[in-house]
């Protein structure tokens, strides 16, 4: 079912990243596309995104902004089972983003002089959750717990309008933004969202930084708007890579890739692994497990597209360089010593340990953020956390003392780049000694 790619002669570190298996995504024509789109909405606010909403959603919604009532509504008729998963996976996600908040330090430069690392929440926040093809409760948790442990004090949060609900969002979205206190809740999707958050849309005011996952329209848009606002990483269509050596079990790897493409024909499900009898199991253990599963011809088309294949490598150290070429949203290592292994792993979204840390056990419920940077990008950036809602601020105090210990190198140093007035600044400081 998985294309293959031969390198057990030899990785070619130098072209590796452009013969892996990966989409070819044209973010500069959806730039294009959602360009009108986010100036429509800066120009006309909410009627804007009512019209775009019955042009992409299909529905026209009431008001963008999501009555209180309807957001109470949709956790009273909530399954109370699906509560309790939510408010466990709340538990998890709160306690995993607790132990990242980083801590307030001081550093003694000289007697006397020193600097504070202040860690300080952004003011106002905008949070994406996307419709589409699934609907994702869990998208809820993993943008508003980071947010909220991050002490941020206003959330806004919004999804596309729903045909099936009247023109509200999903009513598990709803639910989930009632269990986590979240009223302010817009019916809005795509690009023009996006620009609602940026520049503020009807009841919107606009909000510092955006977040969250979406398609192709959405990560342009943020695009757009940066600079304007704050965004985090980029979150496209999901990917698994498996690294997998002769002593993983071929059913878990199998599940577990299947898991991802499970989200869209567009996943990318990719095993390393240095052994062709592992290869060969997985892909017998797949069609089994494939054609028993209920997105079956999503599935296929995800795993049989361009974008998916396993990879076949000399050793695991060959393996190691392919998974650093790739980037990964999310990793799985299932090999002997998975812990040397992953210490030698520098780019991922997430790295997932062992025959019982799946990927979706991170989607859900292990306490990790399953908002990861895809295409490659986890070379330059991180999966959501406290981190992105957090601006570090440095806070300097010197003495008397201490200025004036460092007045005659800095006047040098000033005039060296003619700004003596720099100098001056400390000079006349020192005069009142
Ligand atoms: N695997 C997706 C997140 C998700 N899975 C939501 C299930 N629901 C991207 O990390
Ligand atoms: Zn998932």
């Amino acid at each position: 079912m998985l294309s293959r790619l031969d390198f057990r002669t030899g990785v070619n570190s130098a072209s590796l990243t452009d013969s892996l298996p990966r989409a070819a995504i044209d973010i500069d024509a959806a730039l294009e596309a959602v360009r009108p789109l986010v100036a429509d909405v800066r120009e006309h606010g909410d009627q804007a995104l009512l019209d775009q909403a019955e042009r992409f959603d299909g529905v026209r919604p009431e008001t963008i902004a999501v009555p209180k009532q309807a957001i109470d509504e949709a956790l009273a008729e909530l399954d109370p089972k699906l509560v309790e998963a939510i408010e466990l996976s709340i538990k998890h996600v709160r306690a995993g983003h607790e132990g990242q908040m980083p801590e307030e330090k001081t550093v003694s430069i000289v007697p006397g002089g020193t600097i504070t690392q202040r860690w300080i929440p952004i003011r106002r926040v905008g949070l994406y959750v996307p419709g589409g093809l699934a609907v994702y409760p869990s998208s809820v948790v993993m943008n508003v717990v980071a947010a909220q442990v991050a002490g941020v004090p206003s959330i806004a949060l919004t999804s596309p309008a729903q045909t099936a609900f009247g023109g509200l969002p999903h009513p598990t979205i709803l639910a989930a933004c009632a269990l986590l206190g979240i009223d302010e809740v817009y019916a809005a999707g795509g690009a023009g969202a996006i620009g609602m958050f940026a520049y503020g849309a009807g009841s919107c005011q606009p909000v510092d930084v955006i977040t969250g996952p979406g398609n192709i329209y959405v990560a342009a848009a943020k695009r757009l708007v940066h600079g304007t606002v704050g965004i985090d990483s980029e979150a496209g269509t999901t990917e698994i890579a498996i690294l997998a050596d002769d002593s993983a079990n071929p059913r878990y790897v199998a599940a577990d890739l299947l898991s991802q493409a499970e989200h869209d024909p567009a996943a990318a499900s990719v095993l390393i692994t240095d052994s062709v009898e592992l290869a060969d199991a997985v892909d017998r253990e797949l069609e089994e497990l494939v054609s028993a599963t209920k997105h079956e011809e999503r599935v296929r088309t995800a795993l049989s597209g361009p974008q998916s294949g396993t990879v076949l490598v000399a050793d695991i150290d060959d393996g190691l360089e392919v998974v650093n070429a790739y980037g990964a949203e999310h990793l799985e290592i299932h090999t002997r010593d998975v812990e040397q292994v992953a210490a030698r792993v520098h780019n991922a979204g997430a790295i997932f340990l062992g025959d019982y840390t799946p990927v979706p056990a991170g989607d859900y419920l292990a306490g990790s953020n399953h908002v990861l940077p895809t295409g490659g990008t986890a070379r330059y950036s991180s999966g959501l956390g406290v981190h992105a809602f957090l601006k570090s601020v440095q806070q300097v105090t010197y003495s008397r003392e201490a200025l004036a210990d460092i007045t005659t190198p800095l006047v040098t140093f000033a005039n060296a780049e003619d700004l003596p007035a720099h100098g001056t600044s400390l000079l006349v400081r020192r005069d009142e000694v």
